[in-house]
């Protein structure tokens, strides 16, 4: 069977995540450049601006990249016309069902990718003959399922055929490795790579990250059926208050609307949405993304090699 980096022409097993209002056309081929598979994201975006973007990636990569399509967006049918058309690479979707576009996808030679935080979600895309399954952990930032990486991940490497690749609390070789023994073939990361160098969000929020410990991300939202982890700040204190005292879904909106824009444009990192993994507590430095992605692989090949000596009894 070939390779995930066979299948999609990358070098290294790593997709990076989606990332609304951070990854950019210029981010997702910086990925690329750097050995990753770079993805656009559509969060908050419509198909004009998504057009450009893609535009930008493919002035400033030869490598394959793609889109993701957050499908709580309102321009998804636009923007699934859009990168069939625009015959991107890859598509990964998150945050919902993407059963509607996958022939379309296909038909236009794009290769579909869904993030699942469930086995029947991921048996009924194998169905529809995606290409691979992202099987995303409860630990991941942003929108998150209710599993956890280690118990969602070998349940549907065990129920579906097609490749799987893990996301959720990976940002470190060992956390690589520890995917790859759970039956991943690779994984995909986000937290980890929004203290790159190349990433373009407020040097407040990546100061954030790096100042966070083990236990600092919170999930908001549960209440309203819209799970998001972010970091523990003024912001999710308030939420998580206002959904202990039964508050309207109206009002709960209110107080995230633009939150995430705070946080990525105007480092405001009280009031905003700080997305980030529980991974944020094991990230300590600001470096280019070249040595991130490489430590990765050069940290895995040497546990790898240190396991290769283990001897059960
Ligand atoms: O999508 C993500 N992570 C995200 S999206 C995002 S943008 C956002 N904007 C406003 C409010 C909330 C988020 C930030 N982070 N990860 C992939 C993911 N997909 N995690 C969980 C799921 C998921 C959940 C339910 C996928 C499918 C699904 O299907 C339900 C159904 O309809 O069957």
């Amino acid at each position: 069977m070939n390779t995930i980096c066979e299948l999609l022409s990358i070098e290294k097993p790593i997709l990076q995540g989606g990332m609304a209002n951070i990854a950019t056309g210029a981010f997702a081929a910086a990925v690329s450049n750097a050995g990753g598979l770079g993805i656009i994201a559509t969060g908050g975006r419509n198909a004009d601006q998504i057009r450009l973007e893609i535009e930008t990636c493919r002035s400033l990569t030869d490598k394959p990249f793609g889109v993701n399509l957050m499908l709580m967006n309102p321009h998804s049918d636009a923007l699934a016309q859009l990168v069939a058309e625009m015959k991107v690479p890859v598509v990964t979707t998150g945050a919902g069902n993407p059963a509607k576009y996958v022939a379309q996808l296909k038909e236009a030679g794009v290769k579909v990718i869904p993030v699942v935080p469930s086995v029947g979600l991921a048996r009924r895309m194998e169905g529809l003959g995606v290409d691979m399954i992202i099987a995303e952990g409860t630990e991941s930032g942003g929108h998150v399922g209710e599993l956890t990486t280690m118990a969602l991940v070998p349940q549907i490497v065990n129920a579906v055929k097609i490749p799987v690749i893990a996301a959720g609390g990976i940002a470190s070789g060992r956390q690589l490795v520890a995917a790859l023994a759970l039956g991943a073939q690779g994984v995909q990361v986000g937290t980890c790579l929004l203290v790159s160098e190349e990433c373009p969000i407020h040097i407040n929020y990546k100061q954030a990250i790096l100042d966070a410990k083990d236990i600092d991300t919170v999930v908001t939202g549960r209440s309203v059926g819209a799970p998001v982890r972010c970091l523990r700040n003024e912001m999710t204190k308030t939420y998580i208050d206002m959904e202990k005292n039964g508050t309207t879904t109206l009002e709960l909106e209110k107080l995230t609307l633009g939150s995430m824009r705070r946080a990525v444009l105007d480092g405001d990192v009280k009031t905003g949405s700080v997305m980030a993994g529980q991974v944020a507590g094991m990230i300590k430095e600001i470096r280019p993304l070249r040595v991130i992605l490489n430590e990765l692989m050069d940290d895995a090949k040497k546990v790898l090699s240190e396991m290769s000596t283990w001897r059960l009894p």
